[in-house]
């Protein structure tokens, strides 16, 4: 088979195994991959220390691909549409309820929907051409994703870092096949941010320092999510009720106004995930946190970070009801969720004085 007519072969597979898009991207020294040394030395991967892993002579894995997979000619990056029709964010809410990101709303974890597809293109391109050697990620490579997404035509690296394509605008996972096979490549998508800062502008903690440029270690994703223990003093405020994850930079983006949904029954959303109620989660037990995020994203975070998040919302939410749920929990045997109740308690009384002041 020719390059071209496998290229052909693997976009129908991907279509075939229910990707939204697909694209190949060629194995290059791309201008990108060089930003990503000077951010690692910026600290800005915060703790997320598997993004700073090294090979054996001390150079940062994910820099090249050539380094640590020197067989890879072709990168396949297929996509999945996760949006559904449930509102952004940004939309006014009831303030004693939180935010989960849209992309933990289903039952199951992303990595798993998105490996079982890229087995099923793999072992299509397998039948064709049983030589090649292969390699699936999603997320755990070392590898930007994003970046190998841009130049397979995926959609472009937008100003808030996520990339975007112009049909289904960001709400998408990647995927990615290493193959040691010359695929013909795809074109890169032009950047079609313009001059829109939205995204740049809405992020309460300003983690971008400019754009296409995230200090993670800022991001309330990273700090909701990957953060483990205390969160710094000078977010905690600044963090709304984001309790798993944020979706800000997304839904300000003109590019999700009119983002298709995907229907199917594994998207299915929780409805007690949208919006959930912020004392449920500051309280909830083991047996129920483990019941109800079984198999979800959410454990990332765990019950302390998620419990540690809730409260810090419920300080943000002004909701003065809160207030004895929050004497509770400034008791709780659990060290870092007690602190940040304590916090919490502190943050909604002086609220509270300085209305009454004024
Ligand atoms: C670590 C990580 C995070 C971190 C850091 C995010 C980040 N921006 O890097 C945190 C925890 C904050 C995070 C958050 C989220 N993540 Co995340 N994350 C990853 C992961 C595992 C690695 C990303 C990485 O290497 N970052 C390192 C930095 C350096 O890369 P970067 O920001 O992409 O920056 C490069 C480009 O911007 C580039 N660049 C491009 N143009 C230009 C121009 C100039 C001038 C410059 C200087 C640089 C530059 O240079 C940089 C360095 O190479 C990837 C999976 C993977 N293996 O790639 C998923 C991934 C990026 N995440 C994903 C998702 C869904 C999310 C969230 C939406 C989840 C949520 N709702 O909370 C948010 C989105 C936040 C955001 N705006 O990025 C998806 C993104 C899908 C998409 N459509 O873009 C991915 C691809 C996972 C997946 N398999 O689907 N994530």
């Amino acid at each position: 088979m020719t390059e071209s007519s496998l290229s052909a072969l693997v976009k129908r597979s991907a279509a075939d195994a229910g990707f939204d898009l697909a694209g190949i991207s060629p194995v290059r020294e791309f201008r990108e991959l060089d930003y990503f040394p000077e951010w690692i030395a910026n600290g800005h991967a915060g703790e997320m220390r598997y993004l700073e892993s090294r090979d054996e002579s001390g150079e940062l894995k994910r820099a090249s691909l050539n380094r640590v997979a020197p067989w890879a000619r072709s990168v396949i990056v297929c996509a999945l549409n996760y949006h559904t029709g449930e509102p952004y964010s940004i939309m006014p809410a009831e303030p004693s309820q939180g935010w989960i990101s849209r992309y933990a709303w289903f039952n199951g974890d992303y990595h798993d929907f998105v490996m079982k597809r890229l087995r099923r293109v793999e072992s299509k391109l397998l039948e064709s051409a049983p030589e090649i050697r292969s390699r699936c990620y999603v997320d755990t490579g070392p590898i930007v994703e994003r970046i190998y997404a841009k130049y397979a035509g995926v959609g472009w690296i937008g100003k808030n870092t996520c990339l975007i394509n112009q049909k289904l605008g960001s709400w998408f996972f990647l995927g990615v096949i290493l193959t040691s096979m010359e695929l013909a490549p795809d074109l890169p998508a032009s950047d079609r941010c313009g001059t829109c800062t939205r995204c740049l502008d809405a992020c309460p903690t300003n983690a971008f320092t400019a754009p296409h440029q995230m200090d993670a270690s800022r991001c309330i994703a990273y700090l909701t999510i990957e953060k483990r223990g205390e969160v710094p003093l000078e977010f905690r405020d600044r963090m709304g009720r984001q309790v798993f994850g944020c979706d800000i930079c997304q839904d300000v983006c003109p590019w999700n106004r009119k983002a298709p949904l995907n229907n199917t029954p594994e998207f299915q959303t929780r409805q007690e995930l949208v919006n959930p109620a912020l004392d449920w989660l500051a309280t909830i037990s083991e047996e129920e946190f483990r019941q109800t995020f079984r198999g979800s994203p959410v454990t990332r975070a765990k019950r302390q970070g998620l419990r540690r998040n809730a409260v810090l919302s419920m300080a943000n939410s002004g909701e003065e009801r809160f207030l004895p749920v929050l004497e509770g929990l400034a008791a709780d045997k659990d060290p870092v969720v007690a602190e940040h109740a304590r916090w919490a308690m502190e943050a909604l009384r002086r609220r509270f004085s300085s209305a009454v002041a004024d």
